[in-house]
């Protein structure tokens, strides 16, 4: 069994609505739910909208391998109405976006897929919630606890 960290984020339509059917879906498919943090407002980071964010970070154990994980967190922004994905960092307002933070300690680079998720301890967005129920995980990249990357 795998233990994976994923953060959520939406800023369109009913947005505690698409986390709790993230969430839901995500349980179903994935595996049992271990932790999920609480829903933080927070406004847009790198681009420009006026449609604010809901994210959360969410903890669940999977039989999963990562590239199986990736096409069911696909999967399910399909199902729930996600069309564009951003394109050369150039990204968009969404109705969910599932992005997978950790997989136990894990160091994958392919095309598809990098874990750890590359950006995410320059974001606070994916922090904030990340280090509510992970703070003592230790980044297998950087080498320290997430609480002390997120304070740095
Ligand atoms: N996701 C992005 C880009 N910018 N900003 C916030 N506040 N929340 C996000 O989830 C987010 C973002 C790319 O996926
Ligand atoms: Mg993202
Ligand atoms: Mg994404």
């Amino acid at each position: 069994m795998a233990k994976v960290y994923l953060g959520l984020g939406t800023n369109l339509g009913d947005k505690e609505a698409n986390l709790r059917t993230a969430i839901y879906k995500l349980q179903e498919r994935i595996g049992k739910l271990v932790s999920l943090s609480s829903f933080y407002e927070t406004a847009p980071w790198g681009f420009e909208s006026s449609n604010s964010f809901l994210n959360a970070a969410i903890c669940l154990e999977t039989q999963l391998a990562p590239l199986e994980l990736l096409h069911a967190t696909q999967e399910i922004e399909k199902e729930l109405g996600r069309t564009k994905k951003s394109v050369n960092g150039v990204y968009s307002d969404r109705l969910i976006d599932i992005d997978i933070l950790l997989y136990d300690d894990l160091v994958l680079q392919t095309p598809e897929l990098t874990i750890p998720h590359p950006l995410m301890t320059e974001r606070d967005f994916v922090m904030k919630p990340l280090v509510e129920i992970a703070g003592k995980v230790m980044h297998p990249v950087q080498k320290k606890a997430l609480s002390a990357l997120y304070k740095a």
